[in-house]
């Protein structure tokens, strides 16, 4: 009651009564809020305008821009009227780019920022326009001309809206609200241990098509095979039977299939590929043809598949050696988007010797990806579904479904990614095991090629003996492990000793190992963890190693973390600063002791690269 009365205090009583007129409809006609529209991938193959740059910015900590309908950009018309906001005179920031390291007073903050883009267009009658997002964190409505184009939730995965029919000649404006707010019901939901940079995070592009258009494409090795393709093209706006030809230069390859009349054609072919794999991370130029469009893509085949307790890639049994990273710009901090960025960050990893990288905890941007595919590093996608996530909640499960499918959508052609991870260190529940057995059922059929994985941190310990029994394990392909001995959980006896006890039997991964330390740090008790130092984590890793040594099943690891990260959650003012310091490197890439123990490891690792 108290809060109605103050929410009519503080909003004018004609808002609030549109309001109320607005969910009355929603309620009446079953019409809901626009969604944005899954989002079209390989975007840099199409015809682009970038809208990335300078946006005008309104910031609205107290949520007062939604009442005021900042969106119609309203101006005083009379010589009595005055609005009480304005894009035009006001702070502008870049995009892409997080706020909270742009602004020094939006540093910590989680709220509503309004931005607005102005772009010139011309019509064309023979293009279609689409509004393309890579990404914004954490919610964006957006609005095009004072009309609400739609809304999306997730601040990792792309979205778009066509905006064909909006559009106008000359002068247009793009205004969208972002909010960062964490909630209960989101993914993630209340708790998490990174920053939670908001903003428009990722680029912002119109993309230009023909009316009838390639809207997208699986082009991919069937599940067991080297050489078979077994895909699909759907092409966007066709009613009637068409050829779709594909084209693959260096194979001299050229096959033309036959859509249905809804434009979805199903792709079969053989061919003697060069198998992609981190030796040789071979991609080819594969051009796809409709009778009005082409797209091309590098796309790289390869096969990953689990058999018994092993991982084969391309038939051979490997051991994944990997390391966690966040999606954080070396050096400078901030959210990492670029290239550049990019390279630094699988750099390091290639120099500790890392076959994989798992992109912790939710979807990185595409450069990540890409990169990591052309330098021959596997990559682990996930997305987040971290921890305390309310599994009853039926619009929980429904976010969950979209940001897979969303995830998937926009990688399914990489062959670099061989993991998808459709959660990380989730409670144990009737309703967790439903939700995440569902969706591992519709992630197989969304791609059936690669591995499917769910972390786990919920193992017994007693008697040095760690016994793993998660039921859900069973309907993943490989068993993720996260374990902090050494750190958050002692050592139950000499490393080299221990005893594990698995219910299932499948390929093993320790996705998390680890423990603190602060560059630089050497003195105090090498045996207390709380003196923070070099020593004691290079202590951990070398009992992480001993433990490996005797784990059964083991097809991988996975060191938390690549580098230091910066996570409000970490207070200690002397050593961690707000920043998580689990790094192999400090947050300037400077190398800890421990990074040498596993650079060891990985380089004895590198010989077991063993056909079956
Ligand atoms: C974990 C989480 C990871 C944390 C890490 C830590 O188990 O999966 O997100 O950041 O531990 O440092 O505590």
């Amino acid at each position: 009651m108290r809060g109605k009365i103050l929410i009519k205090r503080s909003y004018p009583v004609h808002s609030v009564f549109r309001n109320f007129t607005i969910t009355l409809i929603i309620i009446l006609t079953g019409f809901s809020s626009l969604h944005a529209q899954n989002a079209m991938m390989n975007v840099d193959a199409r015809k682009l305008i970038s809208l990335n740059g300078t946006w005008d910015v309104i910031l609205d900590p107290a949520g007062g821009g939604e009442w005021r309908q900042i969106w119609l950009e309203k101006k005083p018309e009379k010589k009595t009227d005055f609005i009480e906001y304005s894009f035009d005179g006001g702070p502008s920031l870049q995009v892409p780019g997080d706020f909270n390291t742009q602004m020094p007073e939006l540093t910590y903050e989680e709220c509503m920022v309004w931005y607005r883009k102005i772009f010139n267009y011309e019509l064309d009658s023979g293009k279609r326009l689409f509004l393309h997002f890579g990404a914004v964190n954490y919610t964006a409505d957006v609005y095009l001309n004072g009309k609400k184009l739609g809304s999306h939730e997730g601040g990792f995965t792309p979205f778009q809206f066509e905006i064909t029919d909006f559009v106008k000649s000359g002068r247009n404006s793009i205004v969208v609200k972002v909010n960062n707010q964490r909630n209960k019901e989101g993914l993630p939901a209340l708790g998490f241990d990174w920053f939670n940079y908001g903003g428009i995070t990722r680029d912002v592009n119109l993309i230009l098509t023909p009316r009838r258009f390639i809207e997208d494409y699986f082009i991919q090795l069937g599940k067991h095979s080297f050489k078979e393709i077994n895909g699909w093209v759907k092409i966007n706006g066709i009613h009637s039977i068409q050829d779709v030809r594909i084209l693959i230069p260096e194979l001299k390859l050229n096959k033309i299939f036959k859509s249905n009349q809804d434009g979805m054609v199903p792709v079969n072919f053989s061919a003697a590929f060069q198998l992609w794999s981190p030796e040789n991370p071979k991609l080819y130029n594969v051009i796809i043809e409709s009778e009005t469009d082409t797209v091309a893509d590098q796309i790289g085949f390869r096969n990953i598949e689990v058999k018994g307790n092993q991982i084969f890639l391309n038939g051979k049994s490997i051991f994944v050696r990997a390391v966690n990273i966040h999606e954080e710009k070396p050096i400078k901090g901030g959210r990492a988007n670029s290239a550049t960025d990019a390279r630094v960050l699988l750099g390091w990893a290639r120099d500790l010797g890392c076959n994989l990288v798992r992109l912790a905890h939710y979807p990185h941007n595409e450069n990540m990806v890409k990169m990591a595919e052309q330098m021959g590093i596997m990559v682990w996608d996930e997305i987040p579904v971290y921890q305390q996530i309310q599994f009853s909640s039926p619009v929980v499960q429904q976010k969950m479904n979209q940001m897979m499918t969303e995830m998937i959508g926009r990688d399914k052609n990489r062959c670099g990614v061989v993991i998808w991870s459709l959660s990380n260190e989730t409670n144990s529940s009737p309703d967790r095991d439903k939700s995440l057995i569902d969706l591992s059922k519709k992630c197989r059929l969304l791609d059936s090629t690669r591995l499917i994985t769910s972390v786990i941190n919920d193992q017994q310990y007693k008697n040095n003996n760690i016994r793993v029994w998660d039921t859900l394990y069973k309907y993943f392909d490989v068993m993720s492990i996260n374990e902090y001995l050494g750190w958050y959980v002692p050592w139950q006896g000499r490393p080299a000793d221990t005893k594990w006890e698995f219910v299932y039997q499948k390929p093993v991964i320790i996705s998390e190992f680890g423990g603190e330390a602060k560059f630089g740090t050497n003195i105090g008790p090498k045996d207390e963890a709380a003196s923070w130092s070099e020593e004691y984590q290079e202590q951990i890793y070398k009992d992480q190693v001993a433990l490996f040594n005797v784990t059964p099943n083991l097809a991988g690891v996975c060191a938390w973390i690549l580098v230091d990260y910066h996570s409000p959650t970490r207070m200690h003012p002397v050593y961690q600063q707000g920043y998580n310091r689990k790094g192999l490197l400090s947050e300037l890439g400077e190398k800890k002791k421990a990074w040498f123990v596993l650079n060891q490891y990985y380089k004895s690792k590198k010989l077991d690269y063993t056909s079956p």
